[in-house]
């Protein structure tokens, strides 16, 4: 995701597939405006110790097989439309605009107080992307290709401090099996978040041993991934006989512009049915009619949902900075 590594990428339809245009409007999003209960001390001492928390179970089967029926059907859209990449794979960027059922995860209650327990209420989605990996052939395995990265794209080389900031924190949702390795797991070294350089090959085509202490995280179809973006991860190749199905959503503070194309989202009939933190989520208020970033610096917090979601519901944090408001 934007690391110093391209990724390969399928080029997005500039319009919602019409699998996903079809698909039923999201709901829970909209009923489940954020209840939750924050992070709880151990869960934060083990995500500043790793810089990633599993969450098992964050999705019911149901929402597993809903879930994972919408990106069958993206994919089976991007095949008709040629748009798959040479092996069969898919990786589409703003999840949701091209497959609106997705909305649910955006403030899913099992993950969601996690993110602003970490990031606070001026927070939005600024990178997301839905993967469909079907099986390689393991008689023809992939050339190497060294693809560790942090996320952040221009983060990684712009920001000067070591370690870096942490700015944004990314939740994969597995929908399909990869509790054994070498299923297209998520690979991570454990603790690598507060490093700013992983050595490598001098090009990322030359064959290079995995970095030491990288391991495949493995997760059962419904377990959610929460990890910072400085984690030093990568994909991995899938030579099992199962389509590896999975969407990562990146957050971030409001003040990092959106990287993913979410134009014409609000025009799209799904999305009136979206609560408000969601739509903040994908994006809303990003245009200021006023001609300035103050709602998106969180100037205004008492028109931020999330803020005002927290404030209403007893949630917000005073020993936490990251739910203050900004007194100059
Ligand atoms: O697909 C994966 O397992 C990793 C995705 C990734 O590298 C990223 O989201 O930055």
């Amino acid at each position: 995701m934007g690391g110093a590594t391209s990724l390969p990428t399928t080029t997005p339809p500039s319009a919602p597939s019409p699998a996903a245009a079809a698909s039923p409007a999201a709901t829970t999003a909209t009923a489940a405006t954020t209840a939750g209960r924050p992070m709880t001390d151990e869960q934060r001492a083990t995500f500043e110790r790793d810089g990633y928390l599993v969450v098992p179970g964050a999705l019911r089967r149901d929402e597993v097989e809903r879930h994972a029926r919408a990106l069958d059907l993206v994919h089976g859209d991007a095949e008709r439309l040629d748009r798959l990449a040479p092996d069969g794979s898919l990786q589409l960027l703003g999840a949701v605009k091209h497959c609106p059922p997705l909305a649910d995860l955006l403030d899913h209650p099992a993950v969601f107080p996690l993110i602003w327990s970490v990031l606070g209420w001026n927070v939005h989605v600024c990178h997301s992307h839905l993967n469909v990996h079907p099986p390689l052939d393991p008689d023809r395995p992939r050339p190497a290709r060294w693809r560790w990265h942090q996320d952040g794209s221009r983060q990684c080389l712009d920001l000067e401090t070591d370690p870096p900031p942490r700015l944004s924190v990314f939740v994969g949702w597995w929908l399909s099996d990869v509790s054994e390795p070498g299923r297209g797991n998520l690979t991570l070294i454990p603790g690598s978040h507060r490093t700013k350089w992983l050595p490598g090959p001098p090009d990322p085509t030359t064959p290079w041993p995995a970095p030491e202490g990288a391991v495949e995280l493995t997760a059962r179809p419904g377990d959610a991934v929460m990890f910072d973006r400085r984690l030093w991860h990568t994909k991995s190749d899938n030579y099992s006989d199962v389509v590896r199905k999975v969407v990562f959503l990146g957050y971030t503070f409001r003040w990092v512009t959106i990287r993913d194309d979410v134009g014409g989202i609000t025009e799209q009939p799904w999305y009136a049915a979206l609560g408000p933190v969601a739509r903040q989520l994908l994006g809303e208020g990003a245009t200021p009619d006023d001609g300035t970033g103050d709602h998106q610096w969180g100037h205004r917090p008492d028109e931020v949902p999330l803020y005002t979601t927290l404030r209403d519901q007893g949630l917000l944090d005073p020993t936490n900075r990251l739910h203050r408001r900004f007194v100059p």
